[in-house]
């Protein structure tokens, strides 16, 4: 341990840590733009500056490491003036259209120019006024993804996002030198063009609003306002988890009957559960995962939730498409239910004959949800997708009290009910800790084997497997880093026998969509919460959903039929 003192507090630290680690443990707060926990830190901002005793010139906090006997200062009055000099300078090379930005509220910079009162300092330039006539300020070719350097700050964190240090995709990389560097796709291509799976990581980390979702909460607003349709919201397993944060709540707070409330007051006429088309999921993933186990063909089988992945799968390695799992994700089955299935036919025979069908939306915690919605095959039975950060948007611009909300919420049924099963879909290990234990009761082994299953479990590792008695072994890619990382050594295809794979580390609770957040242990905290809801349902096997059960007998007929096929299965395509 050593200790160091700033700004008059003494704090303990362990080796290795920074002075921005102490300014954190000592409560002191110092401000960063080009800083991001996981990701490495080139300290190029400079708005963490600090004067540590004795030392010739400020160092930055991000970066320097702290020892034993510091005397470190944060906010002398020279200090403050290097930052607001930085400020300026970024200042006057961004447009001030923050009222109409989409991240107007929530973006780290315009924080700190309130923070730092630098209004006045504001050179009024028209919008996107960086000259760079070379590359492409502005990119909304991406269903998921809104590129625009004239916001960018250049602090390199979507480089570090995209590439060595996160999803290993290497879209995005510097450009130029010095004060003109920029990030830019390869070859300056459109995000559409390029390779980018929608991953949506890259947004998390921006701290402006140089890369974004691509936005539909306006026009699910305008369509909600002038309601001319019956309308239908899902919401995904990992929202519930995470929205909370968006109006202060520690992470890991559950908030779904809140967030039910909010989506009725928004206008929605029915609110129901991604949940329940994950219970369905399992059923048809699993009935195909039985069935190729017997015949022995095309396994490992990968899951195919993820859109990134699939995304991946299909840009980088076609060979592995027969890998794929054919069933839908659980949104495009809850879409299809909404739209063609019993629920558009319970509403009257007007809502199944074109025009007056109902308007379908989902709550994602991910980016990629809004291409996967335009997929051929699927296109149509989901009209908007919103991440979590669109909603939560939606519902401070129609002035509702999140926080003073009931807790109270019930989704509509049938398309509500769920198990706990498909709640732990949105955790890393979750899809396939939930399909062994369906699969443990259609092998007859359901006494037999444990109900959770530890191993797979958790947001650090990277790759996670375990021996289940009676199927084979089962392996859990916690990011597409570990998945690639997997597929250059050629044994998966005799170790196992099935392969979950999530995009984003963490599974959708780190889903590019979520709220931003700078503590480290959030991903923890989201994911106890979700075992938690697991733990506390009172039905845990997606079988035992009798809502899925009554679906089967009264339409479906049994997993993996004819009209199951036409449903809820899909194609890919190279
Ligand atoms: Fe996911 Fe899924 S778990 S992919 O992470 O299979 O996005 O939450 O909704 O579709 O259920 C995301 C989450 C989500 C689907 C389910
Ligand atoms: Fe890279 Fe994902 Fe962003 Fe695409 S969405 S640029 S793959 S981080």
């Amino acid at each position: 341990m050593i200790k160091v003192t700033i700004n008059d507090r003494t704090v303990e630290l362990g080796e290795n840590s920074t002075l921005l680690d102490a300014a954190n443990a000592a409560g002191v707060h110092i401000p960063t733009l080009c800083y991001y926990p996981r990701l490495p830190t080139h300290a190029v901002c400079r708005m963490c500056l600090v004067k540590v005793k004795g030392a010739a010139r400020a160092q930055p906090a991000c970066k320097t490491l702290a020892h034993d006997g510091d005397v470190i200062d944060t906010d002398s009055q020279e200090l403050l003036e290097f930052r607001k000099a930085d400020m300026q300078w970024l200042l006057a090379r961004h447009p001030n259209d923050c009222i109409r930005c989409e991240v107007n509220g929530s973006c780290q910079f315009q924080n700190l120019v309130n923070e730092y009162q630098l209004e006045e300092r504001w050179e009024k330039l028209p919008i996107g006024s960086r000259a760079h006539p070379e590359h492409k300020i502005t990119d909304h070719t991406s269903p998921s993804i809104w590129r625009d350097l004239s916001k960018c700050i250049e602090c390199g964190l979507c480089v570090e996002a995209c590439g060595d240090a996160g999803q290993q995709q290497h879209i995005i990389g510097f450009a130029e030198h010095g004060s003109e560097r920029m990030p830019v796709t390869v070859f300056d291509r459109s995000l559409s063009e390029t390779k980018c799976i929608s991953c949506g990581q890259c947004t998390l980390v921006c701290p402006t609003g140089a890369l974004i979702e691509t936005p539909q909460w306006h026009e699910v607003m305008h369509t909600l306002d002038t309601h001319r349709r019956v309308s239908a919201v899902q919401v995904a397993p990992a929202t519930r988890v995470a929205i909370g944060e968006e109006f202060g709540m520690p992470p890991g707070t559950v908030s779904t009957g809140r967030m039910i409330n909010a989506l009725r007051k928004l206008g929605f006429d029915y609110v129901f559960d991604t949940n329940f088309a994950a219970d369905l999921t399992i059923m048809e993933e699993g009935t195909e995962f039985l069935t190729r186990l017997k015949s022995g063909k095309h396994l490992p089988l990968f899951t195919s939730c993820c859109p990134g992945w699939v995304n991946w799968v299909e840009i980088n390695r076609p060979d592995l498409l027969p890998h794929l799992s054919t069933t839908k994700s659980p949104q495009q089955m809850h879409g299809a239910l909404t739209k063609r299935g019993a629920f558009a036919r319970s509403l009257g025979t007007d809502f199944t004959q074109g025009k007056k069908e109902p308007y379908v939306v989902s709550v994602m915690p991910c980016t990629a949800k809004k291409d996967e919605a335009l997929r051929p095959g699927v296109s149509g039975d989901i009209d908007h997708v919103l991440t979590t950060r669109e909603l939560a948007r939606m519902i401070k611009a129609r002035g509702i009290a999140f926080n003073a909300l009931q807790e109270d919420g019930e989704f509509d049924n049938p398309l509500g009910e769920s198990t706990g099963a498909a709640q732990i879909f949105g955790a890393s290990g979750g899809v396939m800790e939930a399909v062994v234990r369906t699969a443990a009761h259609f092998t007859g082994q359901e006494e037999a084997l444990p109900l959770e299953w530890h191993q797979l479990r958790g947001v650090t590792e990277g790759v996670k497997e375990a021996d289940i008695p009676g199927i084979g072994k089962v392996a859990i890619c916690n990011g597409i880093a570990a998945a690639q990382r997997m597929l250059l050594i050629d044994s998966w295809r005799e170790e196992y026998v099935a392969i979950e794979v999530m995009a984003c580390v963490g599974g959708c609770l780190g889903g590019g969509g979520e709220p931003k957040s700078m503590d480290p242990k959030v991903l923890q905290k989201r994911m106890q919460a979700i075992y938690a809801i697991d733990r506390n349902t009172p039905r845990r096997r997606s079988y035992e959903n009798r809502d899925i059960q009554t679906l089967y007998a009264v339409e479906l007929e049994k997993p993996n039929s004819h009209r199951a096929h036409e449903l809820l299965h899909t194609s890919y395509a190279a």
